[in-house]
């Protein structure tokens, strides 16, 4: 699959690290079958979210509504798409911010309508500040124009949307995931009940489960730019095996890693690096990167590039001086052996509930063999592998899914297994406490030998129709492989 793709890699590294590899075309497609799927008596509503103020005169970088992105690649404030399926003359349109010379010389540059319209394929698009006036002229059956002269003589903007509200069966569609109310309610929750209000009549619909069934498979445009991401992803991993061996702290891999992710054209990271270090890896989350590098300890980096949008989340462990000790390699082979077996069964039809169990009995099976554990039980195994085999991967790090859905050809998902040894937690936790005495003793033995090793393994496995495609394969994953590129044996 990576050798199939390569020459349209080759072309998109010509192209500006940030533009987009989903033509306006595709966007349109997109489009076209939410406006199938919600029918002739609806209005879809989407809209950016506001910038966030970080500090004072500072705001957070923006990051666009990923649906938003997903059906118009767009990816500026203040935009909104409306579509309208039943109203011929107006199915789509744009809000967007207007050209502001005096802002621009701040900020930059805003695209025209113009650019707009070639990006997304919208042809109408309007200034975004006539949205409210659209909202109101379209329950109200008004036209919207520029002048109050043009109102007051035009015919209906939306005729057939306003008969249909009238009748009580239009249907606003907007994004109402992570809803709030009060003082934290999202601008979209804030005209949902505005609109209630003036108009009890209207049906309201949630967005979030029909655009979540159309994300889930990727587009072969989808999965280009996720191999982008992947790639600089991979790029970050291998420089940061060769970093460590010199580095004396966690935040020196971290410059590396994220050096490279912007050297190789990726915008930022998809989610903060986890640079850990030492008994740091048996911290889940950790971000901070402050610590120090013991010599010879594991280090682990839980990684992602984002590319127009889309991101890689690749995990890799590896020795400080570049050779696994004998226990950190039997740890590093347990969890191996259950990543390769279930990257071998991310198949169609597979369930990633029934494969993370499949891993949960893989580690179990080698942890008895070390003696980490008393009995291959699902508990126990849990004292060490206390989160899920992976996630669904796109816009999102753990990306929109269907968790009653199968696998199916398109879906990008990780699998992550993990064996994480904090020998204190385990020696309160009541699994281990409920165990006859001879069987805690055998544990606390292997405790205090492996004690504050972690390791994550995390590939990105595109689902096809035959054997599952790793589109990290890249990054050394073996322990010989590991150890051959550190010593710079391999190119
Ligand atoms: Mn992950």
């Amino acid at each position: 699959m990576r050798a199939m793709l390569s020459p349209l890699f080759a072309l998109l590294l010509t192209l500006p690290a940030l533009a987009a590899a989903t033509d306006a075309d595709e966007y349109a497609a997109r489009r076209a079958e939410v406006m199938r799927r919600i029918g002739p008596d609806a209005m879809l509503i989407l809209r950016s979210p506001p910038l966030q103020t970080r500090n004072g005169d500072v705001d957070w970088p923006f990051r666009q509504e990923d649906s938003l992105l997903y059906l118009t690649g767009l990816d500026n404030p203040d935009t909104t798409l409306v579509l309208v399926p039943g109203d011929e003359a107006h199915r789509e349109i744009v809000f967007t911010l207007d050209s502001d010379p005096a802002a621009e010389l701040w900020t930059g540059r805003i695209p025209s309508f113009d650019e707009v319209s070639k990006r997304s394929g919208v042809t109408e698009v309007v200034s975004e500040t006539r949205f409210e006036d659209f909202v109101r002229a379209a329950m109200e059956g008004r036209a919207w124009g520029d002048s109050a002269s043009y109102r007051s003589f035009a015919t209906a903007g939306l005729p057939n949307w306003v008969q249909k509200r009238r009748d009580g069966r239009a249907v606003v569609w907007m994004i109402q995931e992570n809803r709030h109310f009060g003082d934290d309610a999202s601008a979209e929750q804030h005209l949902v009940e505005r609109l209630r209000r003036s108009y009890p009549e209207l049906q309201f619909r949630d967005a979030f489960p029909l655009l979540t069934d159309m994300r889930m498979v990727k587009s072969p445009s989808e999965i280009a730019t996720v191999q982008r991401a992947i790639d600089a992803t991979v790029a970050a991993q291998k420089a940061a095996m060769r970093r460590v061996k010199t580095a004396t702290h966690e935040y020196q891999v971290q410059a590396t890693i994220e050096y490279t992710f912007r050297d190789q054209g990726a915008c930022c990271w998809g989610f903060p690096s986890i640079v850990a270090a030492g008994r740091n890896a048996t911290t889940l989350h950790y971000v901070t990167n402050n610590d120090p590098i013991p010599a010879g300890a594991l280090m682990l980096t839980d990684i992602g590039a984002e590319v127009a949008g889309y991101t890689a989340d690749v995990t890799r462990t590896y020795p400080q001086n570049g050779r696994f000790n004998p226990e950190q390699r039997a740890i590093y082979a347990a969890v191996l052996r259950a990543q390769d077996a279930t990257i071998a069964m991310m198949k169609p039809g597979a369930h990633m509930r029934d494969l993370h169990e499949l891993a949960i009995k893989t580690l179990g099976e080698d942890l008895l063999q070390i003696g980490l554990i008393s009995r291959n039980e699902r508990d126990q195994v849990r004292m060490y592998f206390p989160h899920g085999l992976g996630h669904d991967l796109g816009l999102r790090v753990h990306d929109v899914n269907d968790r009653t859905q199968p696998l199916a050809p398109g879906r990008i998902v990780t699998s992550e297994p993990g064996i994480y040894v904090r020998a204190a937690d385990v020696r309160a936790n009541p699994v281990f406490l409920a165990l006859p005495d001879a069987e805690r003793a055998g544990i606390d033995a292997a405790l205090t030998k492996y004690a504050d090793i972690g390791v994550r393994i995390e590939d990105d496995i595109l689902v096809t129709t035959d054997t599952p495609t790793n589109l990290s394969a890249g990054a050394p994953r073996t322990v010989a492989d590991i150890e051959a590129w550190m010593a710079g044996e391999t190119p």
